[in-house]
């Protein structure tokens, strides 16, 4: 055996003979399975209006295009293509076609669209894809064709020693996948560390970066699959699952955010979330009784820590019974969830999967379920039935549309009380007192749903569905019981396209610095993976941070997705006022208030990515592919940098437990201290341009003093920002003008840009026009500044009637200023690097001329 469990012996066989080989063996006396079966040669073709489909000896191969740089490949063993249903892809994605250009040659055959190139080589059979640049894009090892090994399969392909992998979801360690190998299977893993694998999502999902150019790889399937990134072949990456489908998707960038956007086309886009989710959470395991859950409500606001909501985990539940709660200690529920509303506080309840096995007990989500027969089965027919945190408890059937259904509807109670988000956790599932904790492989699974055969199917087929599934049944409920009202789901499993139902965060990861650290790679590439609406527990699950670490957490975690402070049962207290001198409250105060002041920003940020996929939080190289020399990612140079939106470059320590310096990198813009408003200067950089070869790599780096107060964040130049007013709550209204922040670009005739979104915040009427954007620019004249606002777009009126524009980098008084009414006054802050004017926002747009 090898290491992905294919017998020696068949693997050299298939090798040496060098022709399409099949070994069949008897399945306990029904049909034949191919033992194995390589694709080595082309035996035959067969051009596709959209693509082109080859055989090779019983084994059939057809890529299609679905768009000019979109491709999928399917493949079968015998015969027959895999069954065309996805749970990751959206039904209008595979069933897009375009007419292709077929080429052949004597060597090979293939086709052309738009933008790429397939060229699928007779002998040995290699499936390559270029650009028509000529770049390419994958292309398989001719020494390793695509196999499979009875109800398995790998495909290998080419890895140039300058190609970098990111992406697949969650999974722990170094945001470049290159040089290692990883699982998909979905697990329960308390306490997981940097080289734990699996985790708790399986996104088979990954993106390349060479030389500039991205593209991207998904397997579809969703059965433990395996991807090896230079392990088992220096010069070559892998995939393979083993069983189900082999069907893989090729996307082409260039840029990594067309592979992103393409994704999000895919696999649908993360919806806009409700403002509040991107407000400080807080959360424990658990806050209990009632009367403890009004002391933090409380304490938040007389502490003045903005925040926006408060997590009750599973002790309000009646002995851990999902969708009930324990009388004792709320005796008062729904009068609880009045006041924290009143005091501007959402309440998420966790509601985990496993229903109480509870007959005749007067249980509904138990009578329900077992009436309406949604809980999966034994192989025998009987409910099956494992231990989790009720005890014995039975499990909804998430394949089965009805069962979904079923699932949805338990919501409408609390959400009736009041309750505005909804936590589904343990749902890899996670089980107890068994070794695989989770179900059993043979558990009876239904698939009922709409474009898939109607059939049963085993939990090694589902199990790495099962927790999206979940999401997508609560998801779905919220939408039918509250139409006008986005719901907010956080989930801890799930698989490629669970973005299109819920939030996620990275289980129980731990309170030390190291995991602190670990929260850039890894929200990095849940983003790059889809899930642009992710955070880690902040202060770490598992143990008690150190002061400074818990306000270096809060700190860092201000530019994060999601913001949510929350610590595993019998851990100290770990809000901000816990656990440190009163410089620490204060410190972490100002971060999360910071936060508050970007909200209009991070919000257009949401909305983006609702639109284009391109998540909050990214790497430096999807922003800047071409900004080094050679084109590598700039990431690699950095361990721990990132952006949140466009424009705010965050550059923590790499190792933020020392006091040493560091080196931070700077892509070749120009930037200012975010703090500070000071123009940073990098020795050569304001000449620099983006894509230029001449990029000196050692210029964009420079040497940051790692300091308890902050973490720097730098504005990017030729940006504007928009800033609002502090308030406690996004339920607040802010008061006072919007503040726009110019950075200026480098150099004469350079401009700037910016823009703002805005809504109520919370309902669908966004849909029906009743949004607000609103565009920024400013142009750098030799002789000074012209700063121009757009006319409102869309219907929602704002709730500021003034623009404050702050134009940084500024070192003396302006000479002049005027708007089209005449002129403006303008102050000077010499502390700041700013000049400063207000004017009033009519709605029609505004220009701002500034002479200095
Ligand atoms: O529900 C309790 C916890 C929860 O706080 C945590 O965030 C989850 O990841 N849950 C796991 C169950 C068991 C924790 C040991």
């Amino acid at each position: 055996m090898n290491r992905f469990g294919i017998p020696s012996l068949v693997l050299a066989m298939g090798l040496a003979t060098g022709v399409p080989s099949v070994l069949w063996a008897q399945d306990g006396g029904s049909a034949p399975v191919p033992v194995h079966v390589s694709l080595d040669r082309v035996t035959e073709t067969k051009p596709l209006p959209n693509g082109i489909e080859i055989h090779s000896g019983q084994a059939i191969l057809q890529v299609t295009a679905l768009r000019d740089d979109l491709l999928r490949v399917r493949v079968g063993a015998a015969r027959a293509l895999p069954e065309d249903a996805s749970w990751a892809v959206l039904e209008e994605a595979r069933r897009s076609k375009i007419p292709v250009k077929a080429e052949s040659s004597g060597k090979a055959v293939g086709f052309a669209t738009g933008k790429l190139r397939v060229s699928i080589q007779r002998t040995p059979l290699v499936l390559t894809v270029t650009d028509l640049a000529g770049n390419v894009i994958t292309e398989d090892i001719p020494e390793h064709p695509v196999e499979f090994h009875g109800t398995g399969f790998r495909v290998y392909k080419r890895s140039p020693e300058d190609e970098h992998y990111f992406g697949l979801g969650d999974k722990p360690g170094p945001l470049d996948r290159r040089d290692e190998a990883f699982t998909n299977w979905n697990t329960d893993s308390y306490g997981w560390q940097e080289s734990t694998d699996p985790i708790y999502k399986s996104i088979p999902f990954f993106m390349t970066f060479r030389k500039g150019v991205a593209a991207g790889i998904f397997l579809d399937n969703t059965w433990r699959s395996s991807f090896d990134f230079n392990k088992e072949l220096r010069d070559g990456y892998s995939f393979g699952a083993e069983n189900g489908p082999l069907d893989y998707y090729i996307l082409y960038g260039p840029e990594p955010k067309a592979v992103l956007s393409e994704w999000a086309w895919m696999t649908g886009a993360t919806p806009l979330p409700p403002m509040w989710t991107l407000g400080y959470q807080q959360s424990r395991y658990s806050y209990y009784p009632e009367t403890e859950v009004r002391r933090i409500a409380d304490r938040l606001r007389s502490e003045r820590i903005p925040a926006d909501a408060i997590y009750l985990d599973i002790d309000y539940q009646l002995k851990n019974r999902p969708f009930t709660v324990d009388p004792d200690k709320f005796p008062h529920f729904d009068q609880m969830i009045k006041d924290l509303k009143a005091e501007h506080l959402h309440t998420i309840l966790i509601t985990d999967l496993h229903i109480a096995k509870l007959p005749n007990q007067g249980y509904k989500p138990y009578d329900e379920g077992i009436a309406g027969d949604h809980f999966v089965h034994n192989p025998d027919g009987s409910v099956y039935s494992g231990i989790v945190w009720p005890g014995p408890s039975v499990f909804p059937d998430f394949t089965q549309k009805s069962s979904r259904d079923w699932w949805g509807t338990l919501y409408a109670d609390f959400a009736g009380r009041g309750v505005a988000g909804f936590w589904n956790d343990m749902n890899e599932p996670a089980l107890f007192e068994v070794a695989s904790k989770t179900m059993p492989d043979n558990v009876q699974h239904r698939i009922d749903e709409p474009g898939f055969a109607k059939r049963t199917a085993t939990h090694l087929e589902i199990h790495n569905v099962f927790g999206m599934e979940n999401s997508r049944g609560t998801y779905e409920g919220l939408r039918k019981i509250s139409p006008d009202v986005r719901p907010f789901v956080l989930t801890r499993a799930s698989y490629a396209g669970g973005q299109r139902y819920s939030a996620t965060w990275t289980g129980d990861n731990s309170s030390t610095w190291n995991h602190l650290r670990q929260t850039t790679p890894q929200l990095i590439n849940l983003g790059l993976s889809g899930f642009g609406m992710s955070g880690a527990d902040v202060g770490g699950f598992a143990g008690s941070p150190q002061p400074e670490l818990l306000t270096k957490w809060l700190e860092i975690a201000a530019f994060h997705p999601i913001d949510r402070d929350h610590t595993s049962m019998g851990t100290y207290p770990q809000e901000p006022w816990e656990d440190g001198t009163t410089q620490d409250l204060n410190l972490r105060r100002h971060a999360i208030e910071e936060r508050y002041k970007l909200m209009s920003y991070i919000y257009t940020t949401a909305e983006e990515m609702s639109r284009t996929g391109i998540p909050i939080m990214r790497p430096l190289f999807l922003e800047f592919p071409e900004a080094s020399k050679d084109r590598h990612p700039l990431d690699l140079n950095t361990n721990n940098e990132f952006l949140m939106g466009p424009d705010l470059l965050v550059a923590p320590s790499p190792y933020p437990d020392t006091l040493d310096d560091y080196e931070a990198v700077l892509p070749p813009v120009g930037w200012y201290n975010y703090w500070t408003g000071e123009k940073i200067h990098v020795q050569g950089q304001e000449a620099m341009r983006v894509g230029n070869d001449n990029v000196p790599d050692n210029d964009l780096q420079i040497f940051l003093h790692p300091s308890v107060d902050a973490v720097p964040v730098f504005a990017r130049a030729g940006s504007i920002i928009p800033i609002q007013p502090l308030v406690q709550s996004t339920m607040d209204k802010p008061e006072g003008p919007l503040t726009l922040r110019v950075y200026p670009p480098s150099a004469a005739g350079q401009t700037c840009e910016g823009s703002l979104y805005l809504d109520d915040g919370v309902s669908y009427a966004y849909q029906k026009g009743q949004f607000l954007r609103l565009k920024f620019s400013c142009e750098l004249t030799s002789s000074g500044l012209i700063v121009k606002i757009g006319p409102r777009e869309g219907s929602f009126t704002p709730w500021w009637s003034q623009f404050s524009i702050e134009v940084y980098g500024a070192t003396k008084a302006a000479a002049s200023a005027s708007t089209v009414s005449g002129p403006v006054t303008t102050a000077l802050d010499t502390d700041h690097h700013r000049l400063q004017a207000v004017i009033p926002d009519d709605g029609k747009g505004a220009e701002l001329t500034l002479a200095y």
